[in-house]
């Protein structure tokens, strides 16, 4: 039997004039990796240009509303700049960011249309899970309402390994990757907040 959860029919938008970003934490890297490459896969089969997607990462979850907010603003600095703006990588800086695939310059572009967050929140034995969860979860709803710019929630809070890896499209049970949908709801949405302005 098919499940009734989901996102509902599939919406074909034509994503070609969007330029995204996808912000990801590299804590539990083997889960992100696949949510990241599903989220790619399915903004890429909507027509976004890989030129027009700017992967940046943060080292976990909790700093995921502060890199999502700052690269967007570098992204509005870079749009209205002469081409010597403050690029992303002033703005953000993480430790291991490989910047050279990330498609940031000092070239200026219009804003992100749209930006997916990803994290990979595994409970353990204390209550950190749940403080970051919630933390995270109204930071990255701040950051969208407060900015304009659409911040699609790819946190997945799961309690075990297991289940992150499932949701990943990596386990047993033949779960699709949630990856995939966040690319769509990053089209859709980037798509219609053009058409709401
Ligand atoms: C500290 C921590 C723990 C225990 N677990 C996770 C996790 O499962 N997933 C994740 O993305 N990040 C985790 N972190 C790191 C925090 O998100 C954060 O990076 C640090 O507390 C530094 O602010």
């Amino acid at each position: 039997m098919t499940s009734i959860k989901g996102p509902g029919a599939a919406q074909t938008l034509d994503g070609s004039g969007l330029r995204i970003a996808i912000v990801h934490a590299r804590w539990n890297t083997a889960i992100i990796d696949n949510l990241v490459a599903g989220a790619k896969k399915s903004l890429l089969a909507s027509g976004v240009t890989e030129e027009n997607i700017t992967v940046q990462t943060v080292p976990g979850s909790y700093e995921l509303p502060i890199g999502v907010q700052r690269l967007y603003a570098a992204s509005q600095v870079q749009a209205s700049s002469t081409g010597e703006g403050i690029s992303a990588t002033d703005l953000l800086s993480s430790s291991t960011t490989d910047l050279s695939k990330s498609g940031t310059s000092a070239t200026p572009k219009k804003p992100f249309d749209a930006i997916i967050a990803i994290g990979v929140l595994i409970k353990g034995a204390t209550m950190h899970f749940e403080y970051i969860a919630d933390a995270v979860s109204h930071g990255l709803m701040r950051v969208q309402l407060d900015t304009g710019v659409p911040v699609i929630f790819g946190l997945l809070t799961v309690l075990t390994e297991e289940q992150g890896l499932e949701r990943a499209g990596l386990g047993k049970s033949g779960m699709h990757n949630h990856g995939e949908d966040w690319g769509s709801a990053a089209v859709e949405l980037g798509v219609k907040r053009r058409d709401w302005s």
